[in-house]
């Protein structure tokens, strides 16, 4: 065992295969409810709840990660910054029920590794393990960020995760996929043109859309665009900050080199926490298309 760090316990009896089918469950009931949100999908609020079970996580205690599952318990879902995510644990409470061997925390994960695959984005190696926690090792509500944070704040709460610059701003470009919705939030408006497809769109519309400082009908100041986008002030202060920024130049012109670094920040997000056997090789999964 290494200190302070979940230890993952694979479960033996279970291969890829075992986990592919759960992906393809997933797969397919992200495809057949396609009309969910005005036809975005439930792909975004699917990697919103994989990122937010993660997303607890602080290094300086070794507390909360995805480890234990808890997003299972009421006073975490309820957690303000969790509003919109119980539709997610809804989606999601069918496939648990099919493949009940399964752990919250390894089913919240990698249902967030689907609906980034599934909406063409890059693969995502996912390992299994997590196990799930009695409810009095849910972490106390206030540890996901603040969306009116500036450059040194997003820098800062990174931190806690020990991310760097690169790595922060990779993760940041999967506000491509989806939404703020005023009710859950206090924002309203989508980051682009393609909300269920995973692309560097969040970039190229960060530095080339003109962007205007404007409250919204909940009284919260945003970054609107002519086209209808928005940024949150959290997103913008990439825009704001010269280390930022030119990472933000580079993944606007380079969709490659952005697939590349999120799929290991997401990784190393999803996996915070957890010390994982050294001989465990991680699974990569096939696309419903590829399978096809
Ligand atoms: Fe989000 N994020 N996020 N986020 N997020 C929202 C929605 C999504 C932050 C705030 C918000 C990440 C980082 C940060 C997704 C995925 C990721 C919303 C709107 C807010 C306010 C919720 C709503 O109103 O329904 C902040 C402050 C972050 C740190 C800068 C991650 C990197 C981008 C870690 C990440 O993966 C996704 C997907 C959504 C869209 C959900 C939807 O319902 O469409």
């Amino acid at each position: 065992a290494v200190a302070g760090l979940n230890v993952a316990i694979p479960n033996k009896s279970k291969s890829i295969k075992d986990y592919q089918n759960v992906y393809n469950d997933i797969a397919e009931k992200i495809r057949e409810e396609d009309e969910f949100d005005n036809y975005i999908g439930y792909g975004p609020i699917l990697v919103r709840i994989a990122w937010h079970s993660s997303g607890t996580f602080d290094k300086n205690n070794m507390t909360g990660g995805s480890f234990g599952g808890t997003m299972r318990f009421k006073k975490e879902i309820n957690d303000p910054s969790n509003a919109g995510l119980k539709q997610a644990d809804e989606f999601l409470a069918p496939i648990y029920k099919k493949h009940s061997w399964i752990s919250h925390g390894d089913l919240y994960t990698l249902a967030g590794v689907t609906a980034v695959q599934e909406a063409q984005g890059p693969k995502i190696p996912w390992r299994p393990g997590r196990v799930d926690q009695p409810e009095n090792t849910t972490p106390e509500n206030g540890r996901l960020p603040d969306a009116t944070g500036d450059s040194s704040y997003v820098r800062n709460y990174f931190g806690r995760f020990g991310f760097n610059d690169t790595e922060i701003v990779a993760l940041i470009g999967a506000h491509c996929l989806g939404k703020t919705h005023l009710e859950n939030s206090g924002f309203e408006g989508p980051w682009g043109a393609a909300s269920n497809v995973f692309s560097n769109e969040f970039f190229v519309n960060l530095l080339n859309e003109n962007w205007k400082l404007q409250k919204n009908a909940a009284g919260n100041e945003q970054y609107d665009s002519p086209k209808g986008y928005m940024m949150l002030p959290a997103d913008f202060a990439l825009r704001q900050d010269n280390k930022f920024l030119k990472l933000v130049k580079a993944y606007a012109n380079d969709q490659d080199l952005f697939f590349n670094d999120f799929a290991k920040a997401y990784v190393k997000l999803l996996e915070s926490g957890i010390h994982f056997p050294a001989d465990q090789k991680p699974f990569i999964f096939k696309t419903l298309d590829e399978q096809e």
